[in-house]
């Protein structure tokens, strides 16, 4: 059974390990609960803040003390294939040397430094898992009709596999949260909502594509988090610290590799400027200078410039003058207006994921990137004053990638740097993770590199070779190319891939990268199966 009287309810948030990133969804879930229900009692418990040997004991102790009788789990992030040091070492760097070095010695430490990794997953995996597991066990032992549930980035991406291994009765909940736990403190039905009981109920076919409820933001109370979270100030003291702002949820593009439009839905829903910049100063007053805006894409679509415009105006009207702001940025929606606010408000750094320079392959993966005028509005936000890192994301060798296609990638790449300045334009070279219930997926079965009931969180390495998306006939080359980055400096690896890709294939003209040609009709037969 469960309190329908919200003064019996006691909710506990457990953020889950993870890289000290501010706790920002279990934050507002609080906020939005307290909102409705200032009667129930409320603690935020951040497994991010603790050291791991300490763990168990520290869960314990909370639950000891506090007694919950709904334990909210969070869990950020599961996948590691980054370009960069992970939790155990480089897994983009271990994988590609122990399927691609020629040099048995080199691929020995792949194969040594994939195990390594292998092992630091899964330990973190059941890690979480019996965290989770001890964390029920010891508050039903005060309070018997205790329930989990668990959310977050890495539960809405792999939902479906998570909950296999999670205690009968845990409700595994897709996406936003808010709704779910309004119908769950109020004794109400949510079979509705995006989620399922483990043991009771499966997963909707489709689940995960479903509309997530149109809530209204309104900003988080602030004092109220920090009266029940006494270890806040661990994220106030480090100057270097970007805390999460939300100004929107929702992205309405089809990139074919991407989860986040699923998880977050297509429909853009904008929290009122008004609330963001009241949520910011609360957090200014406190000390904090540096903001991350969490948004799928900070301006989704050109509809969206007005937006934009009007918070940014909102923020240096509240007198917030020294601050500094990341964000991802579409940067195809800009308008002069927009570049000039972005200076004056500190934008200090944000991350364009074009994925390739050339603009064929840029339409066939569904991004509805303009290249060309990506490059026109880069130009006004260095003109407006913008002097600061831009990342720009690339990954090689998604669909139909050839050596012409690379070199139209370097010819666009240069270009960005004759712009902002080499050192300024850090090219982040990634491969695409395979994300279930994205097109990509789609593209893989229907090419048989993967077959339906596949796990998407293997990481068994004949799994996770087609996972770590570098189909052949390309992929030795990259691999190739990607090692010696490595071996010549492994600390400036993406420029040093582009300078090695240019010494072996050359550089395009730019004009031919920002042409896309006429649509073949085996293209557009593609395209729509993809779709
Ligand atoms: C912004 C962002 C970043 C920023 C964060 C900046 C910052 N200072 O906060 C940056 C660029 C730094 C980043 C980095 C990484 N990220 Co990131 N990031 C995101 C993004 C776009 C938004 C996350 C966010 O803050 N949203 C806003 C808050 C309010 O939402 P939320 O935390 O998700 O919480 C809501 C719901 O999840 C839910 N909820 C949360 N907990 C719970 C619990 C329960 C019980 C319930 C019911 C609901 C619930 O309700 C909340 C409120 O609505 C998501 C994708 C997405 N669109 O969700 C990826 C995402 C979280 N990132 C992801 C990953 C993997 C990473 C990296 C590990 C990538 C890498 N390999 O390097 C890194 C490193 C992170 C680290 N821990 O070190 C994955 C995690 C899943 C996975 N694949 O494992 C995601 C989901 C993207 C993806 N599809 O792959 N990221
Ligand atoms: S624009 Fe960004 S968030 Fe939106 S679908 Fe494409 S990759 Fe995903």
């Amino acid at each position: 059974m469960y309190y329908t009287d919200t003064m019996e309810n006691k909710v506990l948030y457990v953020r889950l390990p993870c890289n000290p990133i501010f706790p920002i969804g279990v934050v507002y879930l609080a906020d939005h609960v307290h909102k409705l229900f200032p009667e129930a009692e409320q603690r935020i418990f951040d497994l991010g803040a603790v050291p791991p040997l300490d763990y168990r004991t520290a869960l314990n102790n909370c639950i000891d003390k506090f007694k919950p009788n709904l334990l909210v789990f969070s869990w950020r992030d599961i996948q590691i294939y980054a370009p960069v040091g992970g939790r155990g070492g480089n897994p983009l760097q271990n994988a590609f040397e122990f399927y691609y070095a020629k040099n048995p010695l080199i691929k020995l430490r792949g194969a040594v430094g994939g195990m390594r990794l292998a092992a630091s997953y899964y330990t973190e995996l059941w890690r979480n898992i019996g965290l989770i597991k001890q964390g029920l066990k010891r508050a039903k032992a005060y309070r018997p009709e205790t329930r989990a549930i668990v959310g977050g980035g890495a539960v809405s991406v792999f939902y479906e596999q998570l909950g296999r291994s999670l205690p009968t009765g845990t409700i595994v909940s897709v996406g936003e949260g808010e709704v779910l736990l309004e119908r769950l403190i109020r004794g109400e039905d949510f079979s509705d909502q995006r989620c399922y009981v483990v043991g009771e109920t499966s997963p909707r076919d489709r689940l995960i594509h479903e509309k997530p409820a149109p809530i209204e933001k309104t900003a988080c109370d602030y004092d109220y988090i920090n009266s029940i979270w006494p270890e806040f100030v661990y994220y106030l003291q480090d100057q270097d610290f970007y805390i999460g702002v939300q100004t929107k949820r929702g992205c309405p593009h089809n990139c074919c590799y991407c989860v986040y439009t699923v998880i977050e839905g297509k429909q853009v829903r904008i929290n009122p400027a008004d609330e963001v910049v009241a949520e910011m100063k609360q957090l200014y007053d406190r000390g904090i200078r540096n903001f991350w805006f969490t948004d799928a894409q900070f301006i989704p679509a050109r509809k969206y410039i007005d937006d934009a415009v009007e918070l940014l105006q909102k923020i240096l009207d509240a007198g917030m003058d020294d601050i500094h702001w990341a964000a991802y940025i579409r940067a195809d929606n800009l308008t002069p207006q927009l570049c000039e606010l972005m200076a004056k408000t500190g934008m200090n750094y944000f991350e364009i994921g074009i994925t390739s320079g050339s603009q064929e392959l840029v339409r066939k993966m569904r991004m509805g990137y303009n290249l060309r005028v990506v490059l026109e509005n880069c130009r006004d936000l260095k003109a407006a004053g913008f002097n600061d890192l831009v990342s720009v994301n690339y990954s090689f060798n998604v669909i139909d990638e050839t050596y012409e296609t690379i070199r139209q990638t370097i010819a666009y790449h240069r270009e960005l740097e004759k712009i902002f300045g080499a050192d300024k334009v850090e090219p982040a070279i990634f491969f695409i993770g395979l994300q279930p219930h994205t097109h990509l997926e789609d593209y893989a079965f229907e090419k048989d590199i993967l077959k339906p009931g596949y796990d998407p969180m293997s990481l068994m390495p004949w799994t996770a070779r087609k996972l770590l998306w570098n189909p052949e006939p390309l992929g030795a080359f990259f691999g190739e190319v990607c090692l010696e980055a490595w071996q010549r400096n492994p600390n400036n690896f993406g420029r040093e891939v582009m300078a090695i890709l240019e010494e072996k294939l050359g550089c395009a003209e730019l004009n031919e990268a920002l042409s896309a040609p006429i649509v073949s009709q085996e293209d557009r037969e593609k395209l729509v199966k993809v779709n």
